[in-house]
C-alpha cells in the first residue's frame, strides 16, 4: 500500500486580491505536494478561500456588493492565480459552498453533543480585523496582533470549554514534531501554560457566517468555520460512503502551513476542537516567517504589497519560486525586492542551471550528434569525475533531508554546489577543445566529461522539479528523458542516464533578465497602486506636511490631467474612493506644527493617516469624529511615518481647513459618490 501524504495552505480571506505573502505559502506547499508525489506517495493538498465573518461582510458593504459576490468574485481571482501560477492542488475549498457549511454543522452538532459548548453571553473586546477576541483588553485598547483598534462586544454567544484543554495541549507539544520551528512551540507552550479561557465560538449581531445547527440566530464563529476546512474539504462529516473514505484516508494531516500571525488559532484552538469532536489532530503544524516589502509585513492594509502577476509576465512562475524557497530562511521574515530577484534570477537561474542544461546539451549535439556517450572506465578517467559523482551523491542524500526539514533555502544551496562544481569541473576540462582533436584519447575523455556533466545535470534537474517545474520539465524532454512527472525520486542515484539516449531540441529555458526587468516590473506595480485614477495620482503627490489648505484639499481638484475645460466624466470622479471613517486615535507629529497622525476606521480596517490640520484641530476632539477620507490614494511617507489616505476638509481662504463631515449618522466605510 502506497503512503499517504495530506498538506494544506491556510484559506485565504477574500477581503484582499492574492499577493506574494500568499503566493509563498502556496508555493511552499506546491513544493512539498509534488516532491511527495515523486516520491510515490498519494498526495493531497488543498487550499481555498475564507469567505465568512465580519470583516467581509463590511468589505463587501463597503465595495457596494452583497458578501456572496464579493467572495464570488476575490475567490475566483485566487483560483485563477493558482492556475495561472501552475500549482497543483487537487482541491480548492471555499467556506460558503453548501459541501462545507453542512459538514461545520456536524462538528459543531458532535462537539456540543460531547458537552464541550455552552451559552454564556461575552462582553469584551474584539478585532475584526483577525476575527480574534481579545482577552483583557480594555474599550480604545488595540489589538495585540495588528494594532488596530478593538471593538467593544456584548453578545449572548455559545462558548467552546478550552479551558479543559489546556493539559492535553501541554501533553501535545510535548512531541517536538507538532510545532514548527521550535521558537513558535515555546511561544504556544508558555501561553497555554499561562491558563486558557472558555472561547466564544458565535456571533448574534451580524449574519454573514453558518447558522448555529437549532439556533440560527447565531453563526458560527468564523475561525471554528475556516479551521474545519482542513476535514470538511476530504469528507469530515459527509452521508456519501466515499468521501467518508477519503476522510479515513487522508486525516490527519501530515503538514499544515501557515504564516506565523495564525499560530495561536492553528496550534492551541485547533487541536482543541478536534479533540473535542474525539477527532485525530495533524500530525504538524509548520509556520513560516513574513514576506517584508520595504521593511514591513507585507499587507493590504500597510498598502506594500507586490502582485504575483507582475513577476509572472516579466520572470515567469519558477523565477518567484526559486526567489523566495532559495532567498527566504524558512520559518523566518525575508524581504523582497525586485533587485534581489533578479540578481538570484541571473545568477542561480539562467547563469546557473539554465547555461549548464545549454553549454551541456549542446555540445552533446555537436559532439556525438545528439546522444548521451559512453564514459571511460580506463584509461580516460580523471579523479575528478568520480569526485563528481561524489558530490551529487552527497547532494541526493543532504537535498532530501534537508527539504524534508522545510530547509527549502539550504536543501537548494546544496543542490547549486552540485551545479557549481558540475561549471567549474567543465571550465577545468575543456570539452570544447578536447572536441578539435580527433585522436581515441581525447575522444573517450571527451565523452567522460560529457557524460559526467549531463548525469549531474539530470540529477540536480530532478532534484529541483519540485521547485521550479516548468523549467526542469523541459530541460528532461531536452535530455531526452520524456515526461519528468514520471519520475521515481527513490530511486534518484548516480550513473542512472542511459548511455545513446537521444536529446530532444536544445532551447535555452532561462534567458537572462537585464535591468529593464526590474524597472518594467517596478513601473507595473506603480501603475497598479496610483490606478485606477490619474486624478488621485495627482493628489498622491501633494505634501501633506505642506499648508493646510493644500493637504486638505479634496483629490478631484488636483485632477492637473483633467481636460481643458476643467471638466471630468462621471468615470474620472468614480476613480476616486471616498469613504466615511471614524478617527479611532489623534495625535500631534512630534516636532511638526501642522501634522496629526489619525488612526481612521474605515470599516474594513484602521488606517493610519497624516493631515495637515494641526492648526485648526486639536488632536483631542478629533477621536469618534467622522471625516471623508480618500481611500485609494497611494501610502506615503511623511517625517517616518505612513500616510494610507487623505482626509478632505474644505479650503478657507486664510487657508483654514474644515472638515467634511455629515448632519445624518452614516456608518464607517460608507462610500461617497
Ligand atoms: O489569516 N508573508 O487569511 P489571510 C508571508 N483566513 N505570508 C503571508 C503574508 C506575508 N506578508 N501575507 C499573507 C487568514 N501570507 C485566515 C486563515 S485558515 C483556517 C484561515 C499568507 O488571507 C500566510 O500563509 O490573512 C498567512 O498565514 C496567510 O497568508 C494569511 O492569509
Amino acid at each position: 500500500m502506497s503512503k499517504k501524504f495530506y498538506i494544506t495552505t491556510p484559506i485565504y480571506y477574500v477581503n484582499a486580491h492574492p499577493h506574494i505573502g500568499h503566493a509563498y505559502t502556496t508555493i511552499a506547499c506546491d513544493t512539498i505536494a509534488r516532491r511527495q508525489r515523486l516520491l510515490g506517495a498519494e498526495t493531497f493538498f488543498l487550499t481555498g478561500t475564507d469567505e465568512h465573518g465580519q470583516k467581509i461582510e463590511r468589505a463587501a458593504l463597503a465595495a457596494g456588493k452583497t458578501p456572496q459576490q464579493y467572495a464570488d468574485e476575490i475567490s475566483a481571482e485566487f483560483r485563477r492565480l493558482w492556475k495561472r501560477m501552475g500549482i497543483s492542488n487537487d482541491d480548492f475549498i471555499r467556506t460558503t459552498e453548501d459541501r462545507h457549511k453542512k459538514r461545520v454543522q456536524e462538528l459543531f452538532r458532535r462537539i456540543r453533543d460531547n458537552g464541550f459548548i455552552y451559552k454564556g453571553t461575552y462582553t469584551g473586546q474584539y478585532c475584526v480585523s483577525d476575527e480574534l477576541y481579545v482577552d483583557g483588553a480594555q474599550p480604545g485598547d488595540p489589538c495585540p496582533t495588528c494594532g488596530r483598534i478593538t471593538e467593544t462586544v456584548h453578545e449572548e454567544n455559545y462558548f467552546f470549554k478550552l479551558s479543559a484543554f489546556q493539559e492535553k495541549l501541554l501533553e501535545l507539544y510535548a512531541n517536538p514534531e507538532f510545532i514548527r520551528p521550535e521558537s513558535r512551540r515555546n511561544e504556544v507552550i508558555s501561553f497555554v501554560r499561562s491558563g486558557l479561557r472558555d472561547l466564544s465560538i458565535s456571533r448574534s449581531t451580524f449574519t454573514w457566517g453558518i447558522p448555529v445547527p437549532d439556533d440560527p440566530k447565531h453563526v458560527i464563529y468564523v475561525w471554528l468555520d475556516a479551521l474545519a476546512n482542513y476535514i470538511t474539504a476530504i469528507g469530515y462529516g459527509s452521508s456519501h460512503a466515499a468521501a467518508q473514505e477519503a476522510f479515513k484516508k487522508f486525516w490527519p494531516a501530515d503538514v499544515q502551513m501557515i504564516g506565523k500571525e495564525i499560530v495561536r488559532f492553528h496550534c492551541v484552538y485547533w487541536p482543541a476542537f478536534l479533540m473535542a469532536a474525539g477527532l485525530p489532530v495533524p500530525k504538524a503544524i509548520v509556520a513560516h516567517g513574513w514576506l517584508l516589502f520595504e521593511e514591513s509585513k507585507m499587507s493590504k492594509s500597510r498598502g506594500n504589497i507586490v502582485r504575483t502577476e507582475t513577476i509572472l509576465d516579466v520572470l515567469g512562475a519558477d523565477a518567484l519560486r526559486y526567489f523566495l524557497l532559495r532567498e527566504v530562511v524558512f520559518g523566518q521574515d525575508g524581504s523582497f525586492s525586485f533587485d534581489a530577484l533578479v540578481q538570484r534570477y541571473n545568477s542561480d537561474l539562467a547563469n546557473g542551471l539554465g547555461n549548464l542544461a545549454s553549454r551541456t546539451l549542446t555540445m552533446i549535439n555537436r559532439y556525438f550528434k545528439g546522444e548521451v556517450p559512453y564514459p571511460s572506465h580506463t584509461a580516460a578517467r580523471k579523479p575528478a569525475d568520480d569526485a563528481i559523482a561524489e558530490i551529487a551523491r552527497k547532494t541526493i542524500r543532504e537535498f532530501g533531508t534537508l527539504f524534508d526539514q522545510f530547509q527549502f533555502s539550504r536543501a537548494l544551496e546544496s543542490a547549486w554546489s552540485l551545479v557549481a562544481a558540475v561549471d567549474k569541473y567543465i571550465v577545468e576540462n575543456e570539452p570544447w577543445a578536447l572536441g578539435e582533436k580527433q585522436d581515441e584519447d581525447s575522444r573517450s575523455r571527451l565523452a567522460t566529461v560529457l557524460y559526467t556533466a549531463a548525469e549531474a545535470l539530470r540529477i540536480a534537474t530532478a532534484l529541483a522539479h519540485p521547485v521550479i517545474p516548468e523549467a526542469t520539465a523541459k530541460i528532461w524532454v531536452q535530455m531526452g528523458l520524456g515526461d519528468i512527472k514520471q519520475l521515481a525520486l527513490t530511486d534518484l542515484a548516480w550513473g542512472q542516464f542511459q548511455l545513446g539516449t537521444k536529446l530532444g531540441d536544445v532551447q535555452p529555458v532561462f534567458p537572462r533578465a537585464d535591468k529593464s526587468a526590474i524597472e518594467r516590473m517596478q513601473k507595473m506595480e506603480d501603475e497598479r497602486k496610483s490606478s485606477p485614477a490619474a486624478a488621485t495620482q495627482a493628489s498622491a503627490t501633494v505634501d501633506v506636511s505642506a499648508p493646510p489648505a493644500a493637504t486638505s484639499t479634496p483629490a478631484v481638484t488636483h485632477a492637473n490631467a483633467a481636460p481643458a475645460n476643467n471638466k471630468i466624466s462621471i468615470d474620472d470622479f468614480s476613480k476616486v474612493e471616498l469613504r466615511v471613517g471614524v478617527v479611532k486615535v489623534a495625535e500631534r507629529v512630534p516636532k511638526s506644527d501642522k501634522l496629526l497622525r489619525l488612526e481612521v476606521d474605515i470599516g474594513t480596517e484602521v488606517r493610519q493617516v497624516l493631515a495637515g490640520i494641526a492648526e485648526a484641530y486639536a488632536p483631542e476632539t478629533l477621536v469618534g469624529r467622522k471625516v471623508v477620507i480618500v481611500a485609494n490614494l497611494a501610502p506615503r511617507k511623511l517625517r517616518g511615518l505612513e500616510s494610507n489616505g487623505m482626509i478632505v476638509a474644505a479650503s478657507l481662504e486664510d487657508g483654514k481647513p474644515v472638515l467634511a463631515s455629515f448632519l445624518e449618522d452614516v456608518p464607517a466605510g460608507a462610500r461617497l459618490k
